[in-house]
């Protein structure tokens, strides 16, 4: 082969990979698990999933070995109560993405294998409809920083504000299943160990 042939497929090579890359680049930004005490039933994940690219994407479902059951869930106002319900997917937009936070979309641990504390780590393993599997490593947060959790990468800041308060005045002195009533801290970046 010249050198002029090999170069010229290296290239097409490059190309072709930075191409499949791309395909698949679904971006898991700011992971987080809620903390929970010993003995604690339940707790919820939460990550931002950001999409970069041309097709929607859709996760369909969750593993992880620090529960026996995983689902994913949204939380919703209903009259006075925040109530929860399983669904069977979440929609991550072309070019978009979607949120996974206290009071909405999040990921549901059910019979917890061991208590998560804060500072652990937990594995989970996100199930897209195209069958893609992408590999996610969420910290445990404490209830501190549960609190002041946001999602501060998100790609639209005005609307997300927007969102935050509105939710956060909805749900304005409510629990549910443990999930603690999230804060509003406009501005305040979700603290990094
Ligand atoms: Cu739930």
């Amino acid at each position: 082969m010249s050198i002029r042939m090999f170069s010229k497929l290296a290239l097409t090579l490059a190309a072709a990979t930075s191409t499949l890359a791309l395909a698949a680049s679904l971006e898991v930004v700011d992971p987080a698990v809620r903390a929970m005490p010993p003995g604690a039933p339940a707790s919820g994940a939460y990550v931002t999933l950001v999409n970069h690219s041309d097709q929607e994407r859709f996760l369909v479902d969750v593993e992880s070995a620090a529960a026996d059951t995983v689902e994913v869930h949204v939380s919703k106002m209903q009259g006075e109560t925040m109530v929860m319900n399983r669904v069977a997917q979440i929609v991550v937009p072309a070019h978009g993405q979607a949120m996974l936070k206290p009071g909405g979309y999040h990921i549901m641990l059910i019979g917890l294998s061991k208590p998560l504390q804060a500072g652990d780590q937990v594995d989970f393993t996100l199930v897209m409809k195209n069958g893609e599997r992408i590999p996610m490593q969420a910290p445990v947060l404490s209830p501190e920083e549960m609190a002041k959790y946001t999602p501060m990468k998100a790609m639209d800041h005005s609307n997300m504000h927007h969102g935050e308060m509105d939710h956060s005045n909805m749900a304005h002195g409510k629990k549910a299943h443990g999930h603690a009533q999230e804060k509003m801290e406009k501005g305040e970046h979700h603290a990094h160990h």
